[in-house]
């Protein structure tokens, strides 16, 4: 069962928060849980440039809300699916950036929600696995879209295979994250890239969003015109053009390295 709670939201400036507010069952993913998240990624205001996906508790997410999981023929498990697919296509291919902050559980349902994000901060306490092997089922979450874009089909059929679980180091050199901070510290990190993100052009911002994914997938030919259609569009727009300017002019930051 979901309640209105189990979700909560809330802007921080240009950021908007949103948290799995379940800890009591892992962050499960119920049925109205996914519909939930839909439903804010949908309705997300205007002005938010960037959100911020975190989990109450010690872990993001265990997955499917196993409680749920009834005999369902084929007809009504492809449904289920397909829900899944609609909520988790309004975070990936919606109208700005979502940062995951991880920790704890990344699993099963966790594991997709956390690939359709953009990017990933994983905390040292974050594990990641799918369990769907061993419960007997298979990703339904677009998991077996997502993930091996992150980490490899090979990784990915040898954890349903064999149960395997990769631990935080692990997983950040496999793929599953872009980011390592110290237990505890997923949030903040999340929070402080998703600010630095909410500073770039929108338009940028969609064309990564957007843009990239797709072009990644064409066969080069395409890919390159593509690139070349997004990058005039860009570049047309007058923030870009007083972007550059600013840089021209010494006003704008330079690329520092670490
Ligand atoms: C749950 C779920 C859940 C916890 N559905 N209720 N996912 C899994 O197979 C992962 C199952 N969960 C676990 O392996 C563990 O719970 C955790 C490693 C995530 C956390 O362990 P722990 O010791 O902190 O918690 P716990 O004692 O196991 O669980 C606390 C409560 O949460 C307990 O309920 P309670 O009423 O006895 O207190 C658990 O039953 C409940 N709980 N995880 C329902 N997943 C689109 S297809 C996607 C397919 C999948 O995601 S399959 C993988 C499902």
């Amino acid at each position: 069962m979901t309640n209105g709670n189990d979700i909560q939201m809330e802007l921080q400036g240009a950021v908007a928060v949103v948290r799995l507010n379940r800890a009591a069952k892992r962050n499960a993913l119920s049925d109205g849980l996914v519909l939930g998240l839909q439903d804010v990624f949908t309705r997300m205001p205007d002005d938010v440039r960037a959100v911020v996906i975190d989990g109450n508790g010690e872990h993001f997410c265990a997955g499917l809300d196993l409680s749920e999981l009834k005999e369902r023929d084929a007809a009504q498990g492809l449904h289920h699916s397909r829900r899944w697919h609609a909520a988790l296509a309004a975070i990936e291919q919606g109208p700005v950036p979502v940062i995951a902050a991880l920790h704890g559980a990344v699993v099963g349902g966790g594991l997709e929600l956390a690939s359709a994000c953009h990017i990933r901060v994983a905390d040292a306490s974050t594990f990641y696995a799918l369990p769907e092997g061993s419960r007997g089922i298979f990703v339904g979450g677009g998991g077996s879209v997502r993930i091996p874009k992150l980490v490899g089909a090979a990784r990915m059929t040898d954890m349903m295979l064999t149960g395997r679980v990769y631990n935080a180091e692990e997983g950040e050199r496999a793929g599953f994250a872009q980011y390592l901070v110290p237990q505890g510290e997923s949030f903040a990190k999340a929070l402080e890239l998703a600010q630095r993100v909410a500073t770039n052009a929108p338009l940028t911002n969609y064309a990564l969003m957007h843009a990239l994914p797709r072009i990644a997938e064409q066969p080069a030919d395409h890919g390159f015109f593509t690139e070349a259609l997004m990058s005039a569009i860009a570049q047309a727009a007058p923030e870009a053009k007083e972007r550059v300017r600013a840089f021209l002019e010494g006003r704008a930051n330079k690329v520092q390295k670490n």
